[in-house]
């Protein structure tokens, strides 16, 4: 008996608050000139009155007049920020007046779940899931370490497929930390394609690699510390963390990224500075000739979208075959649950910033590289309830499975 108060107390002490989000609402805003996105650029880049303290949480980024941004703003900046968007005449509603009550259900439904993909595991269980997988798949399977996070954990790389033959498909999940429904979804794509022969078949064409924790160390701090953390735990002079998907290479700098610090968005202080995105880059340059295509699966938003992601209206060359794969991806995606994609640019559907992962890939010479938004449009944003990891998964294997038959 003792043990088990001990443990449920180890437990309780590694688990972050989701009470801390009680009164927090998420505000939509709509600027309606480039002198207000100008000014939402810099509360993002500075805060609201140039204090760390006064950090919104942007869910989404700021891209052109008309344009929607998601904000949430805690309790206690409510009011200060009210005052401000009203002083610079910025249109909002208020999406949701009380975010605390998602986090908790988010939370109750985490812990009273029953099985493999009905809750948002822990680094170490759901590696331990992905493990069991693996072995179960037998011998044309396997896994790599391919490289270590800055707290010393394993980035871990799942092959399904063991033909060298065959073209590769690289998928990243959970480059942002709290993008849950990320992993999740890769793991049940996993799990599908392992035990069910209808998608196994998958594999007679095609070598499937999940790096689905790709951000160990941000994952496991949104579970014990800040469930909306977003970015790696490098420590700075500062603030900690760097968004990984502003630190790879290609227009490394440009717009969208940030040179401070504590900016939710802060790129690094040069390409591939990370060892989180040195391990994506080494193991895709290792396999450059094989992988033909290559997803960056994130939330939220539902978009399937294709590069370059770091500007308005530049397109690779391959453009219309990228944007025909994906439609294809996206009509077979759509069918099953009837939740609908927007498919395209991604600068131009969503907004532009430079140094992510799929612009990246393009850069090197991969012909099919995409960004895929996972749900939902911003009703639950990234606290997606787990309950619906599976319907989710359900739909984004079946656009898989169309696209690779595609491309
Ligand atoms: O901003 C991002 O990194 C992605 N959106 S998210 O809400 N998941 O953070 C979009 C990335 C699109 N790709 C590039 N801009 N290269
Ligand atoms: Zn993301």
């Amino acid at each position: 008996m003792r043990q088990l108060v001990l443990l449920l107390c180890i437990a309780a002490a590694a688990a972050y608050s989701p009470l801390q989000y009680m009164g927090d609402q998420l505000l939509t805003l709509t600027p309606s000139t480039q002198e207000q996105v100008d000014i939402l650029e810099q509360w993002r880049e500075l805060g609201l009155q140039g204090k760390e303290t006064d950090f919104l949480d942007f869910w989404s980024g700021p891209s052109a007049p008309g344009r929607s941004v998601q904000v949430r703003v805690t309790r206690k900046q409510l009011q200060d920020v009210k005052a401000a968007l009203a002083q610079q005449r910025i249109q909002y509603r208020v999406s949701n007046p009380d975010l605390g009550r998602l986090f908790i259900q988010e939370n109750d439904m985490n812990r009273a779940a029953f099985d493999d993909h009905s809750k948002y595991h822990r680094y170490a269980e759901f590696h331990a899931i992905a493990n069991a997988l693996i072995s179960k798949c037998g011998s044309q399977c396997s896994k790599e370490v391919i490289g270590k996070s800055i707290e010393n954990r394993d980035i871990i790389a799942y092959k399904l497929g063991s033909n060298s033959a065959n073209p590769m498909i690289f998928m990243d999940g959970g480059i942002h930390a709290r993008e849950w429904i990320s992993p999740a979804t890769l793991l049940y794509i996993m799990d599908q394609v392992i035990s069910d022969p209808q998608y196994r078949s998958l594999l007679d064409s095609w070598n499937l690699v999940f790096v689905p924790l790709a951000n160990p160390d941000g994952y496991e701090y949104t579970h014990t510390s800040n469930r909306m953390w977003r970015k790696n735990r490098r420590p700075g002079r500062a603030c900690y963390g760097v968004d990984l998907n502003r630190n790879f290479e290609f227009k490394f700098g440009g717009t969208g990224s940030s040179g401070s610090q504590c900016s939710d968005v802060y790129r690094g202080v040069s390409a591939f500075s990370e060892p989180e995105t040195q391990a994506i880059r080494n193991f895709v340059l290792r396999n450059k000739s094989a992988i033909k295509a290559f997803w960056s699966v994130h939330s939220y938003g539902q978009y399937w979208l294709h590069p370059f992601g770091y500007a308005f209206g530049v397109n690779p060359n391959n453009v219309a075959e990228l944007l025909s794969a994906a439609q294809t991806g996206a009509r077979a995606l759509q069918s099953v649950n009837g939740r609908r994609y927007t498919v395209g640019h991604s600068a131009d559907l969503l907004y532009p910033a430079a140094g992510g992962s799929d612009d990246w890939a393009i850069s090197i010479g991969i012909r099919y590289a995409y960004t895929l938004e996972l749900p939902d449009t911003g009703r639950y944003g990234f606290v997606l309830p787990p309950a619906q990891i599976v319907s989710v998964g359900r739909e984004t294997l079946a656009g898989l499975a169309a696209f690779l038959r595609a491309v």
